[in-house]
Parts: C-alpha cells; structure tokens; sequence
C-alpha cells in the first residue's frame, strides 16, 4: 500500500507525515562516488541500506487510537549481508534485517541504478518452516541458476540440543535452502546434508558441472570456531531436493600468516569471466582487539572449478573510516555482487554487521587485479623481494 493511501485509510499517527517524510529523503538521497579510487573499484560515499530505510510501516502501528503517543513499535537494529541479483532489470538486494529482538529475516530491497535509491518491498520474506524450525537465518546467497530457479541459500541457526544445561548459547549452522522464480513465493528444500560438521556460507555454483548442482560450502567444527574443518570447500548434489552432498574438497584452505588465516568462507557466487571464474571471499585473522574480517578475491579455472589459478596477496577491501564501526566492528562482509550487461561490478558489501555499501568495478579491472597482482610470498624477505622488482621495473621507466 502506497504512503498516500495509508495516510487516507488510517487515522495518523501525529508524526506520520514527518516520519514519511524523513524516510522519502533518505530512500532518495543521491549517492556519489568517493574521491578516492585505488583504480581497482570505487567505494560510493552512502551507505545504500541501512535500518532506517525500514519502511515506516514495519516499524509504527499508524492507528492513534492503538498508538496514541505515535511510538515506534518494532525496532531494526541493522541491515547487512545481503544477496544480490540483477532481476527484471533492476537491481535487487535480499537483506539480512535484524530486528532489536537479534532475529535477522529477509527482506527485498530494490533500485533502478545499484547505487542508490534501494526501497524495500512492503512486507519481509517468508520463509517456509520444516519440521525443524529456523531460531535464526541470515546471510542469503542469491544466485540465478542455469535450471531456470533462483536459489537462496542461507545460514539457519538452531539451539544445540547436546549444549550442556544452563548453555543457552550454543546454536547449531546449517544451510537452508529456498528456490523461487519471483522472489516472493519461496519453495523451502530440505536443509543441506554433508558429513562435514556445521556449515555457514555455502553458496551454489550457477552451472551445472558435469550435470551435478556445485555448492561452496565452509564446514566447520563447532558454531564460531571452524576448528580442523574450515577452507572454502566444494561438493556436489545430484538433486537439490534431496540435497546431500558429496566428494566435498576444500579448494581454498586457511594459512598461516594469511588475512584468512583463522577462517574463511565464499561471498556471492562467483562471476564467469573469459579468463576464469572471479570469486569474492571473506578471510578472518585474530587481533588483540578481536577478529577482524576482509574481503579478498581469487580466480578458479573455467574448466575445473575446483582448481584456483590466481590470489592476489592479502585483501580485496578492509573496514575504512566509519566502516570500522558497528555492532561488531572491523568487519567487512560481502554476500552480492552485480555484473551488468557492460561489463560493470556493484560489490555489495557490509560494514561491521550493521549496513550496507556499494563499491563500483568492471570485470576488466578485477580480472587484471586477481591475474597480476603479486601472491603472498607468506614471508616479510619475500614481500620486501616483490616491492624492489616492482621499484627496479619502475627505475627503468623513469
Ligand atoms: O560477525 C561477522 C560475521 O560472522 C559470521 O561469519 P563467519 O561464518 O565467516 O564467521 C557470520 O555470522 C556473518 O553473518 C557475520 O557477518
């Protein structure tokens, strides 16, 4: 229901039209590049979703005879994470909402250009329930699969039953899985079967390979702690309704001394690029002020998936400015990305699990970034090594 209608059927609230007001304004505040560029992408200067874009009427009940001091109801704490889609030409972000209950849903935030303008939908996702109901589910990969389905693949978090009595804390991840061909009826699949612990971050390839659905996983030992497991791994599923799968090997582990060294885990399915698949990742190292998380990026061979060909050293993106600052801070997260017809790249990325970014690229520029930027020689002789053969190509230059 548009605004204007609201504001004809319902009794109003006093603060109504300022609310409507506000909201217009910040849905339609135009966003603009950031001056600086490192010439691999462009960060834009706004965020592109954040919890108050929020549509008013998630958050107030408008009848001033149930609310009479005009208060808001239903508190958003955060919009991050989020999926992402190019669909029916406009540009679509499946967004991990959290409300100030800590429940994340999912919610279709739209725009007509990817950088901003993004206006929810009137109402959240719903999500189908099994059996086994969902406490929690976040982080949706959003991928348009050669089948002909749109796949969303989630986290969906469970109380542990084995948890000690008096643990309330300890949860269980798995990956839930939903299809849809318009992004408002979604068909629940069963949760994905593996043999390799918990499971977050698992992702579906968008071809088919070798006639087998592909899902990146990231199988992990315990709910925070990938312990031994962890790596990017890949599997294979002959049906996705029965979603069991199977040979899965990890094709990008944790190293030492690495941005990723502590764990790691696949962003949005990768992009197919005359070169080889482009693949955005997120790695984790601790630090004596906690984990910190960045963005990196590797490439894996066209005709074996399986196989990374090229990773430029350390990160992608990092948290920058008030980027650093959030619900947990020194996080960047990136579940979307958006190639455009023209060759265009909308990163969608998240800032410390509270809103979300838009860094601009081209498939061009980040083929060049991952094929030739130096690799991490994993020592500091071998990055001093790799600064003077830059320094004495340059010194021939000049
Ligand atoms: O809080 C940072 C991120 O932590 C988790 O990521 P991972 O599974 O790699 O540890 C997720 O809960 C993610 O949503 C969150 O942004």
């Amino acid at each position: 229901m548009g605004n204007d209608l609201i504001a004809n059927e319902l009794t109003r609230i006093s603060n109504y039209d300022v609310l409507v007001k506000q909201h217009q304004q910040l849905i339609e505040k135009k966003n603009e590049p950031a001056a600086e560029s490192n010439g691999v992408y462009t960060r834009y200067k706004n965020p592109v979703v954040t919890a108050a874009h929020a549509p008013v009427t998630w958050r107030y009940d408008l009848n001033a005879a149930t609310n009479p001091h005009g208060m808001e109801r239903i508190g958003i704490n955060a919009a991050f994470n989020a999926g992402a889609i190019k669909w029916n030409g406009r540009y679509i972000m499946c967004v991990r909402v959290e409300g100030v209950d800590r429940k994340s849903f999912f919610a279709i935030a739209e725009s007509p250009n990817g950088i901003d303008n993004f206006q929810f939908w009137d109402k959240p996702c719903v999500i189908p329930q099994l059996k086994d109901h969902d406490t929690n589910v976040y982080d949706m990969r959003l991928t348009l699969h050669e089948d002909g389905w749109i796949y969303g693949i989630f986290c969906t978090e469970r109380k542990d039953p084995n948890a000690p009595a008096g643990d309330t804390s300890a949860a269980i991840a798995n990956a839930g899985i939903v299809r849809t061909k318009d992004l408002v009826n979604f068909e629940r699949l069963p949760d994905l079967i593996s043999n390799t612990g918990q499971q977050r971050n698992v992702v579906i390839h968008p071809e088919f390979v070798n006639g087998k659905y592909a899902l990146y996983t990231r199988p992990q030992d315990g709910f925070i702690d990938v312990g031994s497991g962890g790596g990017v791994g890949l599997g294979y599923i002959d049906d996705m309704e029965n979603p069991v799968v199977e040979n899965e090997k990890i094709i990008f582990g944790k190293i030492y001394h690495t941005i990723y060294e502590l764990k790691n885990g696949l962003g949005p399915a990768p992009i197919k690029t005359s070169k080889g698949w482009l693949h955005l990742a997120h790695g984790v190292r601790n630090t004596a002020a906690g984990l910190r998380y960045t963005l990196y990026m590797f490439m894996t061979d066209l005709n074996d998936i399986g196989k990374v060909t090229h990773t430029p050293a350390g990160y992608f993106m990092a948290p920058e400015n008030e980027e650093r600052v959030g619900d947990v801070s020194n996080v960047l997260f990136s579940n979307g990305w958006i190639a455009d017809e023209d060759g265009t790249v909308y990163v969608y990325y998240a800032s410390s699990d509270t809103r979300m970014h838009v860094a601009v690229s081209t498939i061009d520029k980040l083929t060049d970034y991952v094929i030739n930027s130096p690799e991490d020689t994993l020592t500091s002789a071998g990055s001093v090594n790799t600064i003077i053969k830059l320094v004495d190509n340059n010194s021939k230059l000049l």
